[in-house]
């Protein structure tokens, strides 16, 4: 093997790696959200999220009490996800 091939050999290996690191930055988290009464209440903490840059996907549930978030942790903080639900009116904890 020459020198050019082992190049290309790491830097190919090494774009591989890089390609999944950047995959792996999706994660779903579920938060635990009190004060929800009906679905007007899921819609509304849904648009408020929704408004974020990095919110792939989110699913409010008034009766089991939760907000099942997907996002790009690259763009966004689970923090800022909180925040919204404390802004739309919501609490984390009971
Ligand atoms: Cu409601």
């Amino acid at each position: 093997m020459n020198k050019i091939t082992l190049l290309l050999t790491i830097l190919f290996t090494v774009s591989i790696f890089a390609g999944n690191a950047e995959s792996a930055k999706i994660r779903t988290k579920v938060i635990p959200t009190y004060g929800m009464h009906c679905s007007g209440c899921e819609e509304t903490i849904e648009a408020e999220i929704k408004k974020i840059e990095g919110i792939k996907s989110v699913k409010a549930d008034h009766v089991n009490k939760k907000v099942t978030v997907k996002y790009d942790d690259k763009k966004v903080t689970l923090e800022k996800v909180k925040q919204a639900i404390i802004d739309a009116g919501y609490k984390l904890t009971e």
